[in-house]
């Protein structure tokens, strides 16, 4: 069976996890990459979901079935994602800042983390300050990564970062940013080590910042 990624990609607009599945699994029978089914197939999809929400002809019910949709379609490339075959590169906590529930992106770089041999806790979304705190004060990890999707919780960035240095906690880890509205200059700007705009650069700024590339 050929598999439209265009088709996938109209399936995930209207919402229709069970088809996105269906054609997600085709996909990767078919041997198309898994970085072309991501990009062309579900960020794309992503992009205009978000345009037609902005443009007032998608409400958030519609958002919501279109996320849904893209995360079935994400759990489909799982195995791809995380089938990596690099040794153990390090310990990676991640989560997606407080008063922010968008995780589609945050997961994706989580599981290419995985598939490339880093050990990944994830906290979730909507994660306090406090929490990211205790959690590098209990276990340790080389990298936190932070993730903000929307203009309003960037500041939450900078807010755990300021936490982590009042707990004493700063210079234990190197700090990595990322999500849609964040840019290398904010990032920079809050005293982040590391910046990607996407899961692919993510691995590789990682890997930078534990000077193993
Ligand atoms: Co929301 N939403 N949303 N939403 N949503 C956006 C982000 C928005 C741009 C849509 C728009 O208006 N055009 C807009 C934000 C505007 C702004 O602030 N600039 C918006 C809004 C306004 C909202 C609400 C406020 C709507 C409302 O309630 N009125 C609300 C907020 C809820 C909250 O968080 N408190 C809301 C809710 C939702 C849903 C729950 C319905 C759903 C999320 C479902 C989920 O995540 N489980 C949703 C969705 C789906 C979107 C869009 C359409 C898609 C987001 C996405 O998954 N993109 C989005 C529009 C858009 O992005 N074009 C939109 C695909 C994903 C693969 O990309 O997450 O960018 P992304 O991740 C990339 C990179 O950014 C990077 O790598 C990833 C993979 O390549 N990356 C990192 C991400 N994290 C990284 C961390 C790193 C490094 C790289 O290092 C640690």
């Amino acid at each position: 069976m050929t598999v439209d990624l265009n088709e996938l990609s109209r399936r995930i607009i209207e919402g229709d996890a069970d088809k996105a599945i269906e054609l997600t699994k085709a996909a990767l029978e078919g041997g198309v990459p898994v970085q072309e089914i991501l990009t062309r197939g579900l960020v794309g999809a992503m992009n205009t979901v978000g345009e037609r929400f902005k443009r007032g002809e998608y409400f958030l019910p519609e958002m919501l079935l279109a996320g849904e949709a893209v995360k079935a379609a994400v759990e489909q490339l799982k195995p791809a994602l995380i089938r990596g075959e690099a040794g153990y590169t390090g310990k990676y906590l991640i989560g997606t800042v407080q008063g922010d529930v968008h995780d589609i992106g945050k997961n994706i770089v989580a599981m290419m983390l995985e598939g490339n041999g880093w050990e990944v806790t994830d906290l979730g979304v909507d994660v306090a300050p406090e929490d990211f705190c205790s959690a590098v004060d209990k276990n340790g990890y080389h990298i936190v990564g932070m993730s903000a999707l929307l203009t309003l919780t960037m500041s939450n960035l900078a807010k755990t970062i300021d936490a982590l240095k009042a707990a004493g906690l700063r210079d234990r880890v190197k700090i990595m940013v990322g999500g849609a509205p964040v840019t290398q200059a904010y990032a920079d700007q809050i005293g982040a080590d590391g910046y990607a705009p996407d899961a692919v650069e993510a691995v590789m700024v990682a890997a930078k910042l534990l000077g193993k590339s």
